[in-house]
């Protein structure tokens, strides 16, 4: 790559109900920490509203891909996803992002990485961090390019899209991290489950809540924030996570009887910011979390549907367990999410001897 001076070439994209900014690996810095100082100084960190930067002050629009032609043969591209934390100085790479992940085969082909193959053009996705897995995307490209019009309506987006499909394998790892269905944590009983996102389930009515209360109003109530976030500091080594203060995992998802026909209503903490809608990873922990048996969740349960209920409308998950109690699996996983190409040009970053006045 040249210098950064020169600009950094990047494309903006929509990934399901989040934004971020697309690169090719190659060109950003190779060693980890100059990437991720390019980085802050791209998006605009640190800064609560990243006015100086791409970043739109907000968690979830405030995200990266990057993108390369895959080393493995059960891959086309490799991915890596990055959370540039908009108002302190931190990128990680500890969590996934599916909803960004939607966005990577449309990306893929837009750059020339996989070439056209018809009405779909499936991309298998080596995700590399936190752990390695091919997702696989079908990506529409009737006409010879990616389409991003279509009749998609996904809750969280406010116009219709094209359908992309993205499947997950299953394993064999169970999805209970701490080998239990319930633990005591900070005094609260919760469900820690993992199937792609690590996720503390709690149930509100043992919060004093309803469960339906407005993102706004849940990030309001500072009481009940230093509750939870006493319950993910208990919940990291639990999990295997280890200390978790400085990180954006695990979520938590505050559950509660559906409300409009769906399996669970829930509030998830991303884990500072309240979400919109919910994770697309997050979605599928939750549904495991609460379709298993003798879990928190469990119990509200009342119909038979995969649809995750969320402050904006509803998230279907696909997904098949295996086995049960503990020892629970997830044979595979498919969710639908649609993508949108923002813009694709240069950006220029910061520079890296500017002192924040
Ligand atoms: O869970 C937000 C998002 C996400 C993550 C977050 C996501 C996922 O909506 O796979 O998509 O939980 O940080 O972009």
């Amino acid at each position: 790559m040249t210098s950064a001076d020169d600009g950094v070439r990047c494309l903006l994209m929509r990934g399901g109900t989040s934004k971020g900014a697309y690169f090719l690996a190659a060109d950003l810095p190779a060693d980890p920490a100059e990437r991720d100082d390019l980085l802050l100084r791209i998006m605009g960190s640190p800064d609560p509203r990243q006015v100086d930067g791409l970043g739109g002050g907000h968690p979830l629009t405030s995200k990266v891909a990057v993108v390369s032609p895959s080393s493995s043969p059960d891959a086309d591209v490799d991915h890596l996803f990055l959370q540039v934390v908009p108002d302190q100085p931190v990128v990680t790479d500890r969590q996934p992002c599916g909803n960004i992940l939607a966005g990577v085969g449309p990306f893929a082909v837009e750059r020339g990485l996989v070439p056209v193959a018809g009405d779909v053009t499936t991309v298998r996705i080596r995700m590399l961090n936190p752990v390695v897995q091919v997702a696989v995307a079908d990506v529409p490209t009737t006409g010879g390019a990616v389409r991003y019009d279509g009749d998609e309506v996904m809750a969280g987006t406010p116009f219709p899209a094209a359908t992309i499909t993205i499947s997950f394998p299953g394993g064999d790892r169970p999805v209970f991290p701490t080998g239990r269905l319930v633990d005591t944590l900070a005094g609260v009983d919760v469900t820690c489950v993992d199937a792609g996102m690590p996720v503390v389930l709690l149930r509100a009515a043992d919060l004093g809540l309803e469960g339906t209360e407005s993102p706004a109003a849940l990030e309001a109530d500072t009481a009940l924030r230093t509750r939870l976030e006493a319950v993910r500091a208990e919940a990291g080594p639990a999990m295997g996570l280890g200390d978790v203060s400085g990180t954006t995992v695990p979520k938590l998802t505050i559950v509660s009887p559906a409300r409009h026909g769906g399996l669970v209503t829930t509030r998830t903490f991303v884990p500072h910011r309240v979400h919109d809608a919910i994770g697309v990873l997050g979605a599928v922990s939750v549904a495991a979390g609460v379709l298993a048996e003798g879990t928190v969740a469990h119990g509200i349960v009342e119909g038979a549907t995969h649809r995750i209920e969320h402050p904006t409308g509803s998230f279907d998950v696909g997904i098949e367990l295996a086995g049960s109690g503990p020892a629970t699996t997830v044979r595979r996983s498919t969710v639908v999410r649609t993508a949108r190409k923002l813009f694709d040009g240069v950006t220029w970053p910061r520079p890296a001897a500017a002192t924040p006045t």
